[in-house]
């Protein structure tokens, strides 16, 4: 068994239908399993990769909580349960997937809070399943909460949630955290049901952004709309906090850039067999003098294509030498029913196998392209091994992988090159930077990573390792918690007081 997977021990099917009391319940898209039926009709369930049950993992094993969300099986109505947290799962139909989830999550949001780097869909019946889903997600949550609990409500995928539960459970403390970007007002004023997501997330008594910028984008809409806007100094996060008013209600909104479990990497990946499974990676490979690597899910805002491109020219141009490098693409196949990504992943295999079909010789291949989930020990053997790693997303919220490939390195060996459009560069200032855009730029940067001095390669390891060490993501959740939790007295104050926003406030054009 991978160690991906959970042991029978660790999950089993919830034999009762009991829901107890939870007063910490996380609400996510989707449950931190995957169920799977065999073609023999056995099911399993796995842990499902990702960032966000990378994520809260930690914090949830720490507690006693609920994780409302979706199995990611039609029509599933089963309740996994893992130690110590009870699962609630909402079960979607076939239909629901193919609307709410593929088409309004994936193909209208997706891509309008990434820069529309693919062109958003805007379809009514997305929209109605989207409300929908979010109604039976808030009615789970609220069966499940306890009188006052916590929620933290994640994602995209969720953002009238926050309103719909204030609605139903007036006495709940409701956190908001969004984990992809908040994309500028310009893009977001496309958006046909732009009042209505504005308003779900005013629901909540703080919404979280990775990134001030994001928090700014939603403020300046937020004030617009709300219109009682005002601004407050820090609330005893890093980052500056603004608040909206709405009606007798207080949201607060703040940056809190999430983090990985940083000291159990730097732990695994100095363990001996980790090591040596990295020792015999770079023997499999060959030997090459450098090893670089990706890591992804499948997705268009990644950059895949950026690297292999900018990889492609170094070669063609001599300035790397095939025989010395072997690149490992790991993506991991994400949304593969959605029109944009069979399109990209079509396009980006094609790419590889142009490199290869160039640079690769009988016994050494240039590029091990992977699109396949690998386990947790072999990734962390595959940071171990790289000497360079490549993070060149379009755009991306935080991208974990880059702090995961600096937690492994407690050997200060390596270099990363990281794109300026990731949430992580805030914070990741150490790395060799490029704006993916400017693929000369890229390729520089790559360049200096491959020809690095080992003195000045252990400084950068070093500035970044002290970054992510420090701010890990139980601090990140601290830090979010604390602030919800100091809410408390408001939401005493204004429990049962009916939702007031401004209705049909302009948020945009000429007020
Ligand atoms: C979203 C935002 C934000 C990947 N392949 C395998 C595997 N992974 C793990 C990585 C990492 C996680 O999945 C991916 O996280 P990222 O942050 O890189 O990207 P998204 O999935 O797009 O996450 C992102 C994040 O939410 C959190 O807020 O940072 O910006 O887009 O942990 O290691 N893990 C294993 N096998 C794989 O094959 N075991």
């Amino acid at each position: 068994m991978s160690p991906l997977e959970l042991s029978t021990d660790d999950v089993a099917a919830n034999e009762s239908d009991d829901v107890a009391a939870a007063d910490f319940v996380v609400v996510a898209n989707r449950l931190p399993v995957d169920k799977e039926v065999l073609a023999d009709g056995t099911v399993r369930w796995k842990r499902s990769p990702g960032g966000l049950v990378t994520a809260l993992e930690p914090i949830l094993r720490s507690r006693t909580g609920a994780w409302v969300g979706w199995s990611g099986v039609p029509d599933s109505h089963d309740n996994p349960r893992i130690k110590g947290l009870q699962l609630v799962s909402v079960p979607l139909s076939a239909d629901e997937i193919r609307d709410y989830y593929e088409g309004f999550s994936n193909a209208t949001l997706w891509p309008l809070y990434h820069d529309v780097l693919v062109k958003p869909e805007y379809h009514r019946e997305w929209w109605n399943a989207y409300v929908d889903v979010n109604r039976r997600f808030a009615e789970a949550a609220s069966a499940v909460a306890s009188q006052g609990a916590l929620v933290w409500i994640q994602d995209y995928q969720l953002q009238l949630v926050p309103k719909m539960l204030r609605m139903l459970r007036p006495d709940l403390r409701i956190g908001f955290f969004l984990h992809i970007p908040f994309p500028p007002v310009e893009l977001f004023m496309q958006l046909p049901w732009r009042t209505e997501i504005v308003e779900g997330l005013l629901g909540a008594d703080l919404i979280g952004f990775h990134l001030p910028g994001g928090a700014q984008n939603f403020l300046y809409l937020a004030r617009r709309l709300a219109g009682q806007a005002t601004s407050k100094g820090s609330v005893g996060v890093r980052s500056k906090f603004g608040v909206v008013q709405v009606g007798f209600r207080h949201v607060r909104v703040g940056a809190f850039p999430i983090s990985i479990d940083s000291s159990a990497l730097d732990a695994a990946a100095r363990s001996r067999t980790i090591r040596a499974r990295a020792d015999e990676i770079r023997r499999e490979l060959g030997n090459p003098r450098i090893i670089m690597l990706g890591v992804d899910r499948l997705d268009y805002t990644k950059g895949i294509d950026v690297r292999l491109r900018a990889l492609q020219e170094l070669l063609l141009e001599g300035r790397i030498e095939p025989s010395d490098l072997a690149m490992i693409q790991l993506a991991t196949p994400s949304r593969d029913r959605v029109q944009s990504y069979i399109q990209m992943r079509a396009d980006i295999e094609q790419l590889v196998g142009n490199i290869n079909g160039r640079f690769s010789q009988v016994g050494h291949q240039v590029v091990h392209y992977m699109h396949r989930p690998v386990d947790r020990d072999e990734l962390i053997a595959f940071f171990v091994a790289a000497d360079v790693m490549l993070v060149t997303a379009l755009r991306d919220g935080m991208n974990l992988v880059a702090k995961e490939y600096v937690a492994c390195r407690g050997d200060l060996g390596g270099a990363l090159v990281l794109s300026e459009f990731t949430g992580a560069a805030a914070e990741l200032r150490s790395a060799y930077q490029a704006n993916p855009y400017d693929l000369d730029r890229v390729k520089d940067a790559i360049e200096e990573a491959i020809t690095q001095d080992k003195e000045e390669g252990r400084r950068r390891m070093r500035s970044m390792r002290r970054q992510v060490l420090a701010h890990d993501v139980a601090r990140w959740a601290a830090s979010f918690l604390d602030v919800l939790a100091s809410t408390q007295d408001e939401v005493t104050a204004s429990a049962n007081r009916r939702v007031d926003l401004v209705e049909d406030a302009p948020i945009g054009g000429d007020d």
